[in-house]
């Protein structure tokens, strides 16, 4: 049985919502260089810190945030509470260096909670182990105990804060372990605690654990996976709830001026991806100084969301389905004894030949339309005849299959060219495929 059945039930709408949006925003965006400015550009912390004393974004609305969000097709959001940078955006007590203590005088997590919640996407927050304004951080226990010990007790309250003055929180996104780990900070019993406070959410697998066999005897085999995986700009499968963070543009995380979008093309085939090899997608918009949702992200992000309202069923709550050679075209998401062929490309040929077909199909039509398409099956081999030389989509053309049974595949649809038998291989070469 695939990891895909072994969900524990609380994290199956993690499993079935494919798609979310991750919010990078702080004062860095203030800078328009990214959220790493402070650090990349080797900034004097006191220079930057009256700037973000001083920042004080007043169009931002998060109603309109989740407006936009809701119309993309995004199923839940997470928002950094606190980057690396050390501002908070939340009324916190550890220290004055917030959203509600300085100039906007406001508490944006709240602000952003409620706004995500009333729309019933799920609540998300991200939250940076690291914080440059805390060197005692990274000397760490052995190079500077006592300071070490304050910085726990900060990281602590702050995580406590969070868990405790925003209602329900679903999803958890930490940052940032980076030179610590998991024995030093504690993690195993922070995210003990986490748990007794949020008994329902979902923690990623950013907690600094070595994975070596003493952390594995102490935490009894607790390992540095939390509850799903996280790629990094980029897709990797793994047999486990995983999730590809992704930015919308080419490079930054935060706002970054006349930073380049990757097109709506470009990120819906990665979530498509995603999602035919078993995973999720977050998404990235890095909000502008004045709180505002760049327009280069929204149109993107909306032009997307018209797809999914046609063709969503192929995304939400699908399995992985890449069964067949189709990769030549695009992917393949299955949903009981539906397969959903997602094309990226149109190659204009009438007919589709889909090999390694092991179970029986029934019909095939195009979603959206709905028209019927003729198919032939013989043994392992099935054909769709009747394609239109033009795409029926401007974006990806979806073509929905419905089978005897939930659809399987051969051994070299399983296998491919880089696995298995190489006699399989040499017989095939022969012409003489068994
Ligand atoms: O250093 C951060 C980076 O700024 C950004 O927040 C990403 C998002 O996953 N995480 C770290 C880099 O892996």
């Amino acid at each position: 049985m695939s990891f895909y059945m072994k969900v524990p039930e609380k994290f199956r709408w993690f499993r079935d919502a494919k798609y979310g949006v991750f919010i990078h925003w702080g004062a860095y965006s203030l800078f328009e260089r990214g959220e790493q400015v402070l650090f990349r550009e080797h900034m004097d912390q006191r220079e930057y810190e009256e700037k973000a004393r001083a920042w004080n974004p007043a169009k931002f609305d998060a109603d309109e945030w989740a407006d936009v969000f809701v119309r993309s097709g995004f199923k839940y959001a997470c928002l950094t509470t606190r980057h690396h940078d050390g501002y908070c955006l939340w009324d916190t007590k550890t220290t004055d260096y917030n959203s509600v203590c300085q100039a906007p005088g406001r508490d944006f997590v709240a602000e952003y909670t409620q706004a995500i919640r009333k729309r019933g996407l799920k609540v998300g927050l991200y939250y940076s182990w690291c914080d440059w304004r805390k060197p005692e951080y990274y000397e760490g226990p052995e190079g500077n105990p006592q300071g070490w010990e304050c910085v726990k007790t900060y990281i602590r309250r702050q995580i406590n804060e969070l868990m405790t003055q925003y209602g329900k929180i679903d999803y958890l996104f930490f940052d940032g372990t980076w030179p610590r780990y998991a024995d030093e900070i504690g993690t195993v019993e922070i995210v003990e605690e986490i748990r007794k406070l949020q008994p329902g959410i979902i923690i990623n697998n950013r907690l600094g654990y070595r994975g070596n066999q003493e952390e594995i005897d102490k935490f009894g085999g607790l390992s540095d996976e939390g509850d799903f995986g996280t790629p990094e700009q980029n897709v990797f499968p793994q047999d486990k709830l995983w999730e590809s963070c992704q930015t919308a543009t080419w490079r930054w995380w935060g706002y970054t001026k006349n930073e380049r979008y990757k097109s709506s093309a470009e990120i819906l085939k990665l979530l498509c991806e995603c999602v035919s090899k078993g995973g999720n997608m977050i998404l990235n918009v890095g909000p502008k100084p004045d709180g505002t949702l760049p327009d280069e992200f929204v149109s993107r992000s909306l032009r997307i969301g018209k797809w999914l309202d046609t063709y969503g069923e192929a995304v939400y709550g699908a399995e992985d389905g890449d069964l067949t050679e189709f990769a030549t075209c695009g992917y393949q998401t299955i949903k009981g004894s539906t397969m959903y062929l997602i094309f990226n490309i149109w190659n204009g040929c009438s007919t589709l030949r889909l090999p390694d077909m092991a179970s029986e199909a029934v019909s095939a039509q195009f979603m959206g339309s709905g028209k019927e398409l003729p198919i032939e099956q013989k043994g392992n081999v099935l054909w769709i005849r009747e394609l239109p030389k033009e795409p029926q989509e401007e974006l990806f053309p979806v073509i929905k299959l419905e089978f005897k049974e939930k659809p399987r595949t051969t051994v070299w649809g399983a296998q491919r060219q880089w696995q298995g038998d190489p006699q399989r291989f040499a017989d095939w070469a022969r012409g003489q495929e068994k």
